[in-house]
Order: C-alpha cells, then structure tokens, then sequence
C-alpha cells in the first residue's frame, strides 16, 4: 500500500474496497475506503478548517486529492456490478434533487438491456439532467410588484431586502432551493423600469443576461402595473397581490405575503422543469454521455 494512505490514515494492511474509521492526524477522524493501491476515498468533516487543514497535510505527504469525478466509475464504486451501475451510483452522489434517486437506481436495468435512446429520450434526458444539476429560475417583473417577498417566502430566510421602496432590488441575489423535489437555484432579479441610476442600469443589464440563460422565467406583476417586456416569452405569467385584487390575464394568482397559491406556484414550476410524464416514462435516461461509450 502507498506509504503516503498509511501516513494519512494510521492504517497497514488494508483490504481494497473495505471502509474504516480513521484518524486523519489531529485533525479529525472520518471514513475512508481504500479503493486501489494509490487511491483512496476520505469522508472528513465538511467543515471549512477541516478540508483546510487536511489539504495543507496532503500537500505536505505528497498526496494529489481529486474529487470524485475525476476518478473512473468503476474504481469509485468497487461494489457496482457493471460500469452502468458505477455510472448511475456516481450521478447518485453528485445529483443535487431527491427526485434523482430512485429514477438513477432504475437506470443501468434499462441501458444493460441495449437500449439506444432516439430522439425523444435525448429531449427528456435533458429535462431529467435538472435534477442532477439545479436548473436556473429567476423571477422579473416591475419594481414593487413582490419579486423579492416572494423570494423570500420560498427561500424561507431573508435572501433579499423587500420594502415598499420601488428599486429595492440592486444586483440579483439567489438561493438553492426545493420545489417540491427538484432543487433549483432561484434568482430574484431588480425590478425592470427605465432609470438614470448607472448602478441600477448596469444591474438591470446584468439581470437580463440572467434572464436569457435561465432554464425557467416566472413574469410578475401585481394588478397594478403592467406585464415586463423581457428578452423572451416568460414560461409563467404570476399575478401577486390577489389580497388586494386579482387580474384576469395571468397563468397564476398568488400573494406572497399571505402564502395564497404559493403551493400551486411550487408545483407549477416543478412540472414545467422536470415534467410528471418524464418522471414517469420507463424508457434510458441519458444521465451521463459515458452511458454511450464503450468500456
Ligand atoms: N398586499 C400585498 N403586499 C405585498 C405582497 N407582496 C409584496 N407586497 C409588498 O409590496 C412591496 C414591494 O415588495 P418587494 O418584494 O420589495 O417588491 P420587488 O418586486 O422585489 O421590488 P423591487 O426590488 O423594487 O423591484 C412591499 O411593501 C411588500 O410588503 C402581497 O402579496 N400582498
Ligand atoms: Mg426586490
């Protein structure tokens, strides 16, 4: 065994593809499984002054670290029974949506039986991809109409200032969220009006290259002001405010400060990134390109 794991790990004579706990040193004790003569995987704390500290002492014995990714499928995960089941547990770690699970775990059954997926299956595969990297959300829409309340109400922490101020919002701001099952990064974009403020140009020019590169626009308005003219067709149309008074030309109403169709806004958002019919299908998902290359 490498003289640098034995350093590391305080362990001799360790079995390939047994799990110990370990001390790394004095400064923690964690999980590690030796995976080859050369590599092994460590499972520390995820504390920041941890991985520091840890680092700094690989450095010092010599030891490269990379993440898992960088290591082959196979060799990652010595207990899957083919490269496909590798290939499926590696997206398993990495996928950030409950969602994912059982969907990946039903994956290497599909491709050992020869599938080749066609078109449809490639279209689906990358919707079902958002549930192994967050899909970009953003919500825009006038200055005041409550962009921000909302954002916070579903982010459940103060992610950005909300004030009856028309031009709270500055730069966007963003939190990792989850809808219902997938897990999206929600961005809150300043309120789109025409202004002399340059620092409030530039973060509405910022906001709308936001918006071009989003997997999902929600418009919102409340029945006062008018709908955003915005780089694309919005995917939803939301009317806040429906406490004070409704309007009869949006795809939803809700109120973010009484929690009104909140729910149905989660719901309606989580069906048009990860469809119920794409959850549902049985046919491959093609959650990783090295599905189709051979060994
Ligand atoms: N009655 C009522 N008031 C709301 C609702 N949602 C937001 N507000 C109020 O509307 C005002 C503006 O809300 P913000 O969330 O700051 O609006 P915004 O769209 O982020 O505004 P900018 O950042 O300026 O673009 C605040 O006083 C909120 O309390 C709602 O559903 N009903
Ligand atoms: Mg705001």
């Amino acid at each position: 065994m490498e003289p640098a794991l034995v350093a590391l790990t305080g362990v001799t004579g360790w079995p390939a593809g047994r799990a110990r706990l370990v001390r790394f040193g004095d400064i923690d004790t964690g999980l590690a499984v030796r995976l080859s003569d050369r590599v092994a995987q460590i499972m520390p704390h995820g504390g920041l002054r941890v991985v520091q500290r840890l680092s700094a002492w690989m450095e010092r014995l010599g030891i490269d670290p990379v993440g898992q990714d960088e290591i082959a499928p196979r060799l990652a995960f010595p207990e899957a029974a083919d490269r496909f089941e590798a290939l499926a547990l590696c997206a398993v770690a990495r996928a950030t949506s409950p969602l994912a699970i059982d969907l990946l775990l039903d994956q290497p059954r599909r491709w050992r039986s020869g599938a080749t997926p066609g078109p449809d299956d490639l279209a689906r595969s990358r919707r079902l991809n958002r549930l192994i990297t967050p899909p970009i959300v953003a919500v825009a829409g006038p200055p005041n109409a409550g962009k921000s309340t909302l954002s916070n109400a579903l982010v459940g922490r103060s992610m950005s200032i909300a004030t009856d101020l028309p031009g709270t919002t500055r730069d966007y701001t963003s939190g990792r969220i989850e809808l219902a099952g997938v897990v999206v990064d929600w961005h809150d974009t300043p309120g789109l009006r025409q202004t002399t403020d340059a620092v409030e140009a530039s973060a509405i020019r910022i906001a709308t290259l936001l918006l071009e590169r989003a997997d999902l626009v929600i418009a919102l308005t409340d029945h006062q002001q008018p709908w955003p003219d915005l780089p694309r067709t919005p995917d939803l149309r939301v009317a806040n405010k429906c406490d004070l008074a409704g309007r009869d030309d949006a795809d939803l109403a809700i109120s973010a400060t009484a929690g009104t169709g909140i729910a149905a806004l989660v719901t309606a958002v989580r069906d048009r990134l990860v469809p119920p019919e794409d959850l549902a299908h049985t046919g491959p998902w093609l959650f990783d390109d090295r599905l189709l290359h051979e060994e």
